[in-house]
């Protein structure tokens, strides 16, 4: 007690009678507590009573605050690619890679009432061979072939004459033929094409991405399987889970640290008011980073010229100064992005230990792979940098850079991350499809694309977080124009997004 009193002294500080009684009885170290108070009080220098230290000030200090109390931080992680990446070199790990996606996909379309109607491809053919392109491929096993014939043979009496069937399976092609488009399944006991003609199923089509999972309702006829009816796996309409008070989540994605055109101005306001009064501020809790933190080097032609910063252990280096700068009671969940060191094939594991300049000596950052699944006071997100954009963008009609979250939309209809194979999206052969969106999120939040656009899908909070790099060259040739320097605050107790623009204005 006489050291805290003391030391009170020599700052220039002076102990008020009832705040000395108040220390006396504390069960704390009382320097310790007396050294940070003076701490606290010094950055408020020009406050009344200034150089006086009151009852209140220890109270403020041994009691948290109201509002620290009621904002709760509760995180888990749900899901991280890192320790399961396994990669199995070559094309039997494809084979693995897409059964892991058949069946995960199939245990989705279980959960819907109408997909108890599936029936085996193998079977369909065997009824109506005549109307189908068999190319018959050594598949292991599929559903049990007992319930499967259960199934049929009550489909059969309700439906005599109508010779409709329902399959489901990955979609192989998309061709457009004359008036019809066509469409190839695979369930792994078969695979069959069937011709969809109807404008509304054809338009449907237009917006499936290859490789994903569908379920068609098919109709034999004499011009051969006509498709009726075609279906994602989707997300069904669903109340999302919300935190109890009301705290914060700020999503930030594609810093490109180490680039010229990193906003650094922009982004360091940002920070600046992550540690400020602000209302919102204050009941931050999370950030969340969806890659491409660095720019990096070699990830395209000539990129040595926009850079100011050629070594990616010195760009990872700046970026942990700047999140060192992220108050300690927020926690940050970072991701990789194509940009970032490791490796480029989805799923990514987290940054590599070795190069990240200090990232995971940040006490309060989490670091994970590309996507992860993390619950943030209830709320569940999935954060996904958003590589497969590009590929979904060029391939369904109507999309385009400058609303990413309808092809986001894509995504979470297709149930999966990265659906197309062969585009421009590389894609490991890992033994188990980690790019299924398996668990329906709350939120997905995804970067890449540059450009902020949120909506709301199904009840789940669809997030593109935009970018702190201005429009670059490259991105000018290709008419992308960035919408950088915002960040998005989620309230995660309604959902509701908040774009705080942080660009200077000169
Ligand atoms: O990607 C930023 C945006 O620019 C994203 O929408 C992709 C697009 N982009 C980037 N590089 C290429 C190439 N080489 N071809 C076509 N489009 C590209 P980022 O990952 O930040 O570079
Ligand atoms: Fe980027
Ligand atoms: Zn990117």
């Amino acid at each position: 007690m006489f050291s805290a009193l003391s030391y009170a002294t020599s700052k220039g500080f002076r102990i008020h009678p009832d705040a000395f009684a108040l220390l006396s009885g504390l069960d704390k170290d009382v320097l310790n507590v007396v050294k940070e108070i003076i701490l606290l009080k010094g950055r408020h220098e020009n406050a009344p009573d200034g150089s006086l230290i009151l009852v209140d000030d220890i109270k403020n200090f041994i009691q948290p605050r109201h509002d620290e109390v009621a904002v709760e931080q509760k995180s888990r992680i749900l899901l991280d690619p890192t320790p399961k990446i396994n990669t199995a070199e070559g094309a039997e790990g494809y084979a693995e890679l897409f059964r892991s996606r058949f069946e995960k996909s199939m245990r989705i379309f279980s959960q819907r009432p109408d997909s108890k109607r599936i029936t085996k491809i193998s079977s369909v053919k065997q009824r109506s061979s005549s109307a189908l392109e068999s190319k018959p491929q050594s598949r292991k096993k599929g559903q049990p072939a007992d319930q499967e014939g259960s199934r049929e043979d009550k489909y059969d009496n309700e439906n005599a004459g109508a010779a409709t069937f329902v399959v489901a399976g990955l979609l192989m092609s998309k061709r457009s033929k004359k008036a019809a488009v066509e469409l190839v399944i695979d369930d792994y006991s078969g695979t069959l094409s069937a011709l969809a003609v109807s404008e509304e199923v054809k338009n449907y089509a237009s917006t499936l991405a290859l490789d994903q999972a569908i379920m068609m309702e098919l109709e034999s006829t004499s011009a051969g399987l006509l498709v009726r009816k075609v279906v994602s796996p989707d997300i069904p309409d669903h109340i999302s889970n919300r935190s109890k008070s009301e705290t914060y989540a700020v999503l930030i994605s594609d810093l490109h640290v180490g680039s010229r055109h990193f906003m650094e101005a922009e982004f360091k306001s940002f920070l600046g008011w992550l540690s400020s009064e602000d209302e919102i501020a204050q009941r931050v809790r999370f950030l969340c980073i969806g890659g491409d933190l660095v720019d990096g080097t070699g990830i395209f032609p000539e990129q040595d010229k926009e850079l100011v910063e050629i070594d990616v252990s010195r760009q990872m280096a700046r970026v942990t100064q700047l999140l060192a700068t992220v108050p300690k009671h927020i926690k940050i969940f970072a991701i990789p992005g194509n940009h970032d060191p490791g490796r480029r094939a989805l799923p990514q594991p987290a940054f590599p230990v070795q190069g990240s300049g200090g990232l995971y000596s940040l006490d309060n950052c989490t670091v994970l792979g590309n996507p992860a699944f993390v619950e943030l006071n209830g709320v569940k997100i999935l954060m996904y940098h958003g590589q497969s954009l590009d590929d979904i963008i060029a391939a369904v009609p109507g999309l385009s850079y400058s609303n990413p979250a309808e092809a986001m939309k894509v995504l979470l209809r297709a149930r999966h991350l990265s659906p197309i194979y062969g585009g421009r999206t590389p894609i490991a052969p890992e033994q188990e499809d980690m790019m299924v969106i398996t668990e329906v999120p709350d939120i997905l939040h995804s970067g890449h694309v540059h450009v902020v656009d949120v909506a709301s899908y199904k009840g789940t909070l669809i997030v593109n977080s935009g970018a702190w790099q201005s429009q670059t060259k490259f991105q000018q040739t290709m008419g992308i124009t960035p919408t950088p320097g915002i960040a998005i605050l989620v309230n995660l107790s309604t959902l509701e997004p908040i774009g705080r623009d942080f660009k200077l204005t000169q």
